[in-house]
C-alpha cells in the first residue's frame, strides 16, 4: 500500500504545522490557473497566503505539478501554476490520471477539498463553488463539487455561487445532499460578484468561533460526512447594471460558441474579467481574500 505521505507531497511549512496540529487553511489552485486573469493571478495567490500567515495559520495551496500531488506550494511552486501552459483543470476523478503520467493540473473544489481530507486538513477557502448551470435539465450540467462536498468533512469558506449558475437549483441540491449552509453575517445567499442573489438561506452565524463550534457539534451528531458551507457575501458588490449586461452577453456567448463541459466555468469567467473593465477582478479578489481571512479564523478558533 503506498503511504499516505508517500503520494502526497508537503511543503515544509504545511508539514511542519500538520506535527505541530496548528491551524492550516487548504487553498484551491483553478481559481489562479483558470479563473484569473494573468498577471494579477500570481500576485493575488501570494497575497492569500500572506492574509492565512497574518491570521495565525498556514496555508496548503492544493494542485498537482508532473504528477506529484503538492499540498503547500513553494514560491516557484506557485508561479509554475499561475504561468505555465501545460496546467490541466483536474476535478477528483482526474487526480489519478495526472499523478500516474505525470502531468501538472490545478485543482477545482471537489479536487482540492478530496485532497485536503485526505491530507488531515479540515478548513478550505475559495471564491466561488461549482454548482447546478442554467439549463441543466437539459444539459445535466452539475459540478462535481457539489457531489465531492457531500461526501467530504471539510468547512468551505465562499462567497456563495455565480449567478451564471441556476442558483435555487444549486442551493435545493445543496439541501438533498446534506451539505451543512451557514451565511456569515447574513441570511441572504450572496451570488459571488453581488452580496443577494436573490435567495434567502436558514441559518446566520456572527463570528469564526460560532462556526467552530458547529464544527465540534457536527462531529459528535455524526453529520459530518458532509461538508459545511460557510457563505460570506463580499464588502462591496458589482455595478449591478454592468453584472446584468455581462452576465446575459456572456451565457448568450457561451451558448453560440457550443462551449459545454468542464470549459463553460473558465469560459464565463474571462468573459466576466474582459468585459466588465476591471470591476469583476477587482470582486473576484476581494472575495478570495476575505474568504481565506475567515477560513484563517475558523482554523485557529478549533479546538484540538
Ligand atoms: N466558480 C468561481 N470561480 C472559480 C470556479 C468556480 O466563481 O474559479 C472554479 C472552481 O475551481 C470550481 C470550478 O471548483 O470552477 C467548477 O468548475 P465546474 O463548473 O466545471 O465544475
Ligand atoms: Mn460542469
Amino acid at each position: 500500500m503506498i503511504e499516505r505521505d508517500l503520494a502526497l507531497h508537503f511543503s515544509d511549512e504545511v508539514g511542519q504545522a500538520l506535527l505541530a496540529r496548528k491551524p492550516i487553511v487548504a487553498l484551491e489552485s483553478t481559481i489562479i490557473s483558470h479563473g484569473l486573469p494573468r498577471p494579477q493571478n500570481l500576485e493575488v495567490a501570494r497575497e492569500v497566503e500572506s492574509i492565512v500567515r497574518q491570521r495565525g495559520a498556514a496555508p496548503a495551496t492544493i494542485a498537482v505539478i508532473d504528477g506529484t500531488v503538492h499540498i503547500g506550494l513553494n514560491n516557484s511552486e506557485l508561479e509554475e501554476i499561475a504561468s505555465r501552459e501545460d496546467i490541466a483543470k483536474a476535478s477528483s476523478r482526474d487526480l489519478a490520471i495526472a499523478v500516474a503520467s505525470g502531468t501538472s493540473a490545478a485543482t477545482t473544489v471537489a479536487a482540492t477539498a478530496h485532497l485536503a481530507v485526505l491530507a488531515g486538513i479540515s478548513v478550505f477557502a475559495t471564491g466561488g463553488l461549482g454548482g447546478v448551470h442554467r439549463g441543466a435539465n437539459e444539459s445535466f450540467d452539475e459540478s462535481a463539487d457539489l457531489t465531492a462536498l457531500s461526501t467530504l468533512d471539510i468547512t468551505v469558506v465562499c462567497a456563495g455561487v455565480k449567478s451564471i449558475l441556476d442558483v435555487g437549483a444549486t442551493l435545493e441540491r445543496l439541501e438533498t445532499l446534506a451539505i451543512g449552509l451557514v451565511g456569515f453575517k447574513t441570511t441572504n445567499f450572496p451570488g459571488f460578484y453581488l452580496t443577494d442573489s436573490g435567495f434567502t438561506i436558514e441559518h446566520r452565524v456572527e463570528d469564526a468561533t460560532q462556526i467552530a463550534r458547529i464544527c465540534e457539534a457536527r462531529v459528535l451528531l455524526n453529520t459530518n460526512h458532509a461538508a459545511l458551507i460557510v457563505a460570506n457575501p463580499v464588502a462591496k458588490e458589482m455595478a449591478r447594471a454592468l453584472h446584468d449586461e455581462v452576465l446575459t452577453s456572456g451565457l448568450a456567448r457561451a451558448k453560440a460558441a457550443g462551449i459545454t463541459g468542464k470549459a463553460v466555468t473558465p469560459f464565463l469567467l474571462e468573459h466576466f474579467h474582459s468585459q466588465s473593465h476591471g470591476e469583476s477582478l477587482r470582486v473576484n479578489i476581494d472575495i478570495i481574500k476575505s474568504n481565506a481571512a475567515l477560513a484563517a479564523d475558523i482554523a485557529v478558533a478549533q479546538r484540538v
